[in-house]
């Protein structure tokens, strides 16, 4: 014997945000070894769903010491939920509402002349679980960690716009061999230049008779 069949109704929602790091921004052209280097990551949604959960993560290399972030509303209602700096990374998490954008102002110290000249830093936005990003979602059911991952995986392919690279120059120390060029000496520094040596060349000389003065 069957019963007849219950009829419930089920609700689904799709959410969907195009999450975007558009941009850091770093107001000096140029750092010394000892200074105190700044720089602002912007994350928004573009939308059009709201988000709760997703992730920010901003990346430094190891001569950036002392490093602090500083989040703050860029626009419409964003809010930072949580957020901490552990070894090279701080990582947040962050709801954003459509059109809603954070901004993190991380500040910090160059200890030592980094690897090329330039602290090179990444500012990421990662999906949460329940929202699709269309550049960056795999769709492989995993719960997303990785922005990376996220921004490179089919459908979309390699690249998004959830990622964003800076190189912010350090001032090398001068050196004796290059006293000719222009350089730019910090004041946290001392160098000790060599003189050029002049250029040695060969030519012909003349000189003159002295003319007898007749009387
Ligand atoms: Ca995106
Ligand atoms: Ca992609």
């Amino acid at each position: 014997m069957q019963s007849n069949p219950a009829t419930t109704t089920l609700s689904l929602a799709l959410s969907e945000a195009d999450l975007e790091v558009t941009g850091i921004s770093v107001p000096q052209s140029s750092y010394c070894v000892g200074q105190q280097v700044s720089f602002t990551v912007t994350a928004r949604n573009n939308g059009p769903s709201n988000i709760t959960g997703g992730s920010v993560r901003i990346v430094f290399p190891v001569e950036l010491t002392g490093v602090t972030v500083t989040p703050s509303v860029a626009a419409g209602v964003a809010s930072v939920t949580s957020g901490a700096v552990s070894a090279s990374q701080y990582n947040a998490t962050v709801s954003m509402n459509d059109e809603g954008a954070l901004n993190f102002l991380v500040t910090g110290t160059v200890s030592a002349l980094p690897a090329g000249g330039a602290l090179a830093v990444t500012g990421s936005i990662l999906r949460p679980a329940d929202v699709t990003d269309p550049d960056a979602t795999n769709p492989d059911g995993a719960a997303p960690t990785d922005p990376q991952a996220e921004c490179d995986a089919a459908p979309s392919g390699t690249g998004c716009n959830n990622i964003k690279t800076a190189a912010i120059t350090v001032n090398a120390v001068p050196t004796a061999s290059v006293a000719g060029p222009n350089q730019t000496l910090c004041a946290v520094t001392t160098a000790t230049l060599a003189g050029n040596t002049p250029t040695v060349g060969t030519g012909t000389g003349r000189k003159s008779a002295a003319r007898a003065h007749r009387s």
